[in-house]
């Protein structure tokens, strides 16, 4: 028996890295342990001889979407044009981050591209305001301090198709010549070039390059869990008349009134709403 963690899954493959050597471990019936579907990220104690994955350690955390467990840091990686700044993803991608015990990071991709500056500056120092670090990127200009950050953690690259989260890998580190292409100009989106989920070595710990997706559901968490999930709503919240407000329609809502004032980005508390519904919607389902 041999432990070690899972670094790849490729159609239903799994590379294991023990730390010497790399196992590869095919499905096989006894394979779901517990019902558990192991995923990269995992820690796991592998049969050497049969090639299975016998038993999966406890996960600290655990990402549907990009669908990885045990991470450190996610970067969410977003274009400024070529797809558009999807801030309905950024703000659901945070609230899911949060909620999870990550440390977030954004990174803006395709400053290159950039139009209207105003508009995205904004944005960016509003982002910046909430403590959450910002990295910018271009064709040309990499982030020298995106290494950095890497170091000794597990970290995670997340967002829509074509956002350049394999360019900005193959920026890091050139002999990774992973596979990138240009997003659908009739579309207006990627089109789904990484298919698998890999934790890439660098700088002594691991950065992860992921699928592009366009949206992921709040699963588990309630609308209680959201409204904590927004860090400057969660900051105001001992001003708001009650105690357990939502910030929706009560009486004496801070949250309401910053946003009324502007110091809360629109934008987000719209956003916020939208997920309110949605996470109510889901629950009247079952
Ligand atoms: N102009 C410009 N283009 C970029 C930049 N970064 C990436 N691109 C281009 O954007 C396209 C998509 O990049 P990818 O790296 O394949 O995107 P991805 O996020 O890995 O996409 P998926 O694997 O489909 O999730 C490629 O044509 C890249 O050359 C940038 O900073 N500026
Ligand atoms: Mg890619
Ligand atoms: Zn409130």
């Amino acid at each position: 028996m041999k432990e070690g963690q899972i670094i790849k899954s490729i159609s239903g493959e799994y590379t294991i890295f023990t730390g010497e050597e790399k196992i590869v471990c095919k499905p096989r019936g006894i394979f779901r342990y517990k019902g558990m579907t192991p995923k990269v990220g995992d820690y796991v104690l592998v049969n050497d001889d049969t090639k299975s994955i016998v038993e999966i350690k406890p996960r600290k955390n655990d990402l549907i979407r990009p669908v990885i467990c045990n991470v450190d840091k996610a970067f969410l990686v977003f274009s400024v044009k070529e797809p558009d700044l999807n801030l309905n993803l950024l703000d659901r991608l945070l609230a899911i981050i949060e909620f999870n015990n990550i440390e977030a990071v954004i990174v803006f991709t395709k400053l290159d591209l950039l139009t209207d500056c105003e508009k995205y500056t904004k944005i960016r120092d509003y982002y910046a305001s909430l403590g959450y670090k910002i990295y910018e990127s271009s064709i040309s200009a990499l982030p020298a301090d995106i290494v950095d950050e890497v170091k000794s953690n597990l970290c995670v690259l997340a967002g829509q198709s074509g956002v350049g989260k394999s360019t900005l890998l193959n920026n890091i580190d050139p002999r990774l010549k992973l596979k990138t292409s240009e997003i659908s100009q009739a579309l207006g989106r990627g089109k789904h070039t990484t298919r698998h989920v890999e934790l890439i070595e660098i700088n002594s710990g691991y950065l992860a390059d992921t699928p592009g997706f366009g949206t992921v559901d709040f699963c588990d968490m309630e609308v209680s869990d959201l409204s904590h999930s927004f860090i400057e709503f969660f900051s105001h919240l001992g001003k708001c008349k009650y105690s357990t407000c939502l910030h929706i329609n009560e009486p004496g809502c801070e949250v309401k009134k910053l946003v009324e004032d502007g110091a809360i980005l629109k934008s987000r508390y719209d956003n916020y709403l939208l997920f309110v519904k949605e996470i109510k919607d889901s629950k009247k389902k079952y």
